[in-house]
């Protein structure tokens, strides 16, 4: 029989975007069973063609359930991801919640995937969207040269910080569009957005804010602190040196990366290209002449990481630089859970 999938958190963002994939993917699914908090109960949710009503979080909705796929606040996680894997379900957990944790695997399917087979808690975890888009074009170049440092800046569009993220932006887009002095003066901006900055802050429309998370250790931000730990345990580099500054960008949907990365041996930048043309889940758009490079308006709603602009450091045979963006709601959220979800299923 094929097995059953509970999705939790149906009704997000993240979990909008796991209905659709689930319905545009091979089906390896029996039921597919729908739950989220108590105000979203009753509500009617399209997947595989069929109309799904979505029920309440509690743990006799996972009875019969073999594996269940959480898109919901870390608090939530910590709370059902035991109660449900406590009754047998596999759990596949996109909060932070767990992905630290030594005895629960942090799995990129592409990159790792053999840390599936050790998960004694019965959770998998899924890395952060900044880190799953990065680790995609990084994995690969390691593979060939052995990374040793990472030194990064992100480019995280609005839509990471969910819907109230996009919805933010673009009524900010709405109040400062058509005033051609806006940004030439100080404070001009603020004053046309208000008070109101949603999940940022600071305004948004025509800025760039350098600030992601939550306040972490030494001034570092929650966000940047999971780049390193995750980009460490995913690839196996307890010691890999990494700097982080993550930055939050008027971008709706798509994520991008600027890295450098210093390997253990000598690059060429050919050799870089070469790696990532047969590398999975990873497109290669590197073109710079032609006007071909990655960029969120051409990633968006696409399943691969794009990488481009690769270039050998000047003063270092051993150092790449590059400039990856990927779909932060698919591979960065919905996608890669789905993908170690159905490796779950064809167990
Ligand atoms: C963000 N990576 O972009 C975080 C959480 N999704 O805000």
């Amino acid at each position: 029989a094929q097995p059953t999938l509970a999705v939790v958190g149906a009704t997000g963002s993240v979990g909008t975007v796991m209905l659709e994939l689930l319905s545009s993917r091979r089906n390896v699914w029996g039921e597919i069973r729908l739950l989220a908090s108590a105000r979203s109960v009753g509500k009617r949710l399209s997947c595989r063609g069929e109309q799904l009503t979505v029920h309440e979080l509690t743990a006799d909705a996972f009875d019969g359930v073999d594996i269940a796929m959480f898109d919901v606040p870390d608090t939530v996680s910590l709370e059902w991801a035991p109660v449900a894997a406590a009754r047998g379900v596999t759990v596949v957990d996109n909060s932070a919640a767990f992905r630290m944790e030594p005895d629960v695997p942090l799995v990129v399917p592409e990159v790792n995937k053999e840390a599936l087979r050790d998960r004694p808690r019965n959770i998998v975890s899924n890395a952060n969207c900044t880190t799953m888009a990065m680790i995609m074009a990084i994995a690969p170049l390691h593979r060939e040269y052995g990374l040793r440092e990472l030194v990064i800046a992100s480019y995280q569009a609005a839509s990471g910080a969910g819907q109230i993220g996009v919805d933010t932006l673009h009524d900010q887009l709405s109040k400062v569009a058509g005033d051609r002095l806006l940004g030439s003066r100080p404070g001009n901006v603020r004053q046309a957005v208000g008070d109101d900055l949603g999940p940022f802050s600071a305004p948004l429309a025509l800025n760039v804010v350098p600030w992601s998370g939550e306040l972490a250790a030494l001034g570092w931000s929650s966000e940047e602190m999971k780049l390193r730990a995750e980009s460490r345990k995913i690839l196996g580099l307890p010691a890999l040196k990494v700097s982080a500054t993550c930055v939050r960008v008027p971008v709706v949907t798509g994520h991008s990366i600027a890295v450098h990365a210093v390997f253990g041996s000598e690059v060429t930048a050919e050799g870089a290209r070469q790696a990532l043309r047969n590398a999975p889940g990873v497109i290669l758009v590197d073109d710079p002449e032609a006007g071909e490079f990655p960029m969120p308006i051409d990633a968006v709603g696409t399943d691969p990481s794009w990488v481009g602009r690769i270039r050998r450091a000047m003063d270092d045979p051993r150092a790449l630089d590059l400039f990856v963006t990927g779909d932060n709601m698919r591979k960065g959220a919905a996608l890669n859970t789905v993908q170690i979800a159905e490796l779950l299923a064809a167990e």
